[in-house]
């Protein structure tokens, strides 16, 4: 697919719009501009291609900042703790940017309220930028969402990116993936939850917590984490995920945290190139198939001949491979 063929979708009133306004934008972007970032975000989270051409321009001024995935399941605490984090970090003249992904409540509104409650604990310190994104609305485009997010933090100079995310989706679990580094935070007497989360999260943890520590039954969730982390051997140079306890409404254990993050850091110091290169793979992996089922939709098939199409595969008149052959014979040259 050539560019231009994405570009010329955009249309004129669009594009003219974008020339007086996004220069601009990206330039208060990477001058630190909260505002600049709220809207560079928003256009993020809304596909325009506005947000695209905005990630273009400042995609070679990112590198810089260190992105710290915390997940775990609903209620752990992940929220308390980046917010403790957040303090800590600021305490240690570090800037911070958060993005919350809120899974949408019907009730309160979700994301919005979230940061309400979030912003308070730290307003008017403009080191801290903090950002929520609902999960509704992103056709498993949320990964993506949230990358982009991070790299306009990243260019608006925030050292560290906390990304919260509720350890429960294929979403999720490729958000934490893409973090440099995966902290799982898990609760005491989650002891099915820890059998549960063995599936997917487990596997990208780079650092445990069992947060509430407060509560009965913190050690045995941590032998329970210990137990199963002993199950695999690890080499010499090999980091073996510590297993950290935390009580994140009083703050106890998060500078410990703080420093396991760092140890990690530097631990992987020379592997970071490897991580942001799978980064980088993923996310061009993922792009490109979004971009190119999009240009299928929008530009290769005729108006409602997908919905069209699925009806026959429903209807059994047509099975899936032989559609999908159909639609690559008529798309890519050489297929
Ligand atoms: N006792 C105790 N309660 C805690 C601790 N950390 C958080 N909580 C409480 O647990 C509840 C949930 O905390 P959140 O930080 O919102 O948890 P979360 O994981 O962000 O929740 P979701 O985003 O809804 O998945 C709140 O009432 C917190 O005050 C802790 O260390 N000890
Ligand atoms: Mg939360």
């Amino acid at each position: 697919m050539k560019s231009s063929a994405s570009s010329s979708r955009v249309s004129s009133s669009t594009s003219d719009r974008f020339a007086v306004s996004a220069p601009g934008l990206s330039e208060r972007v990477l001058a630190g501009d909260a505002r600049a970032v709220a809207r560079a975000i928003s256009l993020i989270e809304d596909e325009t291609a506005e947000g695209a051409v905005l990630i273009r321009h400042i995609f070679s001024r990112t590198g810089r900042a260190y992105l710290v995935g915390v997940t775990g399941a609903p209620g752990a605490g992940k929220s308390t703790l980046v917010d403790r984090l957040t303090t800590e970090l600021r305490r240690a003249n570090r800037s911070v940017g958060v993005i919350a992904i809120d899974p949408t409540s019907p009730f309160t509104g979700g994301a919005l309220l979230g940061d309400r409650v979030r912003m308070q604990a730290h307003a008017g310190d403009a080191g801290v930028f903090i950002r929520s994104m609902a999960t509704r609305g992103h056709l498993g485009g949320l990964a993506r969402a949230t990358s982009d997010a991070a790299l306009v933090l990243d260019a608006a100079g925030k050292d560290i990116i906390l990304i919260e995310t509720v350890g429960v989706g294929q979403d999720e679990i490729d958000i934490v993936r893409t973090a440099d580094v995966s902290v799982v935070t898990v609760v005491p007497g989650a002891g099915d939850e820890v059998q549960a989360l063995k599936a997917g999260i487990m596997e990208i943890a780079d650092i445990f917590v069992v947060n509430k520590a407060d509560r009965e039954g913190a050690d045995r969730t941590g032998a329970s984490i210990e137990a199963m982390l002993s199950l695999h051997a690890y080499g010499p140079l090999e980091w073996r995920p510590p297993i950290l306890k935390t009580e994140a409404t009083t703050g106890l254990g998060v500078p410990e945290l703080i420093d396991a993050i760092e140890r990690f850091r530097a631990h992987t110091g020379a592997a970071h190139g490897t991580r942001r290169r799978d980064r980088a793979e993923f996310r061009v992996r993922e792009l490109l198939a979004h971009r190119f089922v999009r240009h299928v939709e929008e530009r290769l098939l005729g108006a409602g001949e997908f919905t069209a199409l699925l009806d026959r595969i429903a209807a059994r008149e047509v099975d899936p491979y032989s559609a999908v052959e159909d639609i690559m014979r008529r798309g890519v040259s050489g297929f």
